[in-house]
């Protein structure tokens, strides 16, 4: 069996964070290990409190693991302070971590800012240390400075992240107005990945979902294209399964 590790927030209600990652793991078959980054407290309506947990707390988590395990698929998701991004990037160095993939959390669907402002700088830094980095509209938004709300920006803005440093990025269009197309920068091409919007949306976790499922596949081997296409079948089918986790 494959391990897998993510490092990301805890959702008390599933529906996204950490405990929807080890959801995924465990449904694709991994060994799923997690390190929690913060704690909130939310219903998927609304953030009611939020803590981020110490760097160093997030540092001993995931050595205490990565001394005993290798792993095979690492998922990044809501890192809540500045000192955790850095923290964060300094481990990935430390382990050589492979199919790396970054869910740049910034703000719950409800508004809530998930990441420090003065935490956006580094989390820029840690583009050029993941395999891939997954940003929604807003995050693309906040991370490129360009202002992403069609197709052809979303393409600009892949554009940007790519002379940021990142290797392979997957914006995701669930925001947009009508039916929802990704753009995948894969290192070489840029793809629309078209779908078709699932009903009883919107719908809190997906970015989870897709960013989790993706490093899995990159674990089991596919082209970075093969398991974008994967992830976003695997989250389409998750949310019809669970009737949309809001
Ligand atoms: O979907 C983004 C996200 C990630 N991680 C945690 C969250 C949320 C959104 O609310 O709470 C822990």
């Amino acid at each position: 069996m494959k391990n897998a590790i993510t490092i990301a927030g805890s959702d008390p209600t599933s529906g996204a964070g950490a405990q929807a990652d080890l959801r995924v793991f465990a449904e694709l078959k991994m060994r799923g290990f997690s390190a929690l980054t913060a704690v909130t407290a939310q219903d998927g309506k609304k953030v009611h409190a939020l803590l981020g947990v110490p760097a160093s707390l997030v540092k001993k988590q995931v050595e205490v693991v990565l001394d005993r395990f290798l792993v095979d698929a690492v998922k990044i998701g809501m890192l809540a302070t500045e000192e955790n991004v850095k923290a964060v990037k300094g481990l990935i160095k430390k382990y050589g971590l492979m199919n790396v993939v970054l869910d740049p959390v910034l703000v719950a669907s409800s508004g809530k800012a998930l990441l420090e402002k003065k935490a956006l700088p580094a989390l820029r830094g840690l583009l050029r240390h993941v395999k891939v980095v997954t940003p929604n509209l807003a995050e693309a938004e906040a991370l490129t400075g360009i202002k992403v709300t069609t197709v052809k920006r979303m393409i600009e803005a892949a554009d940007v992240l790519r002379d940021m440093g990142a290797a392979n990025a997957l914006i995701t269009g669930g925001h947009l107005k009508g039916d929802p197309v990704d753009v995948l920068y894969d290192g070489r091409g840029l793809y629309e990945l078209a779908g078709t919007r699932l009903k009883g949306g919107p719908f809190h976790g997906t970015g989870c979902l897709l960013s989790t499922s993706l490093a899995v596949g990159l674990a089991k081997g596919r082209s970075v294209r093969g398991a974008a296409m994967e992830a976003k079948e695997y989250t389409v089918k998750a949310l019809k399964k669970m009737g949309g986790h809001k």
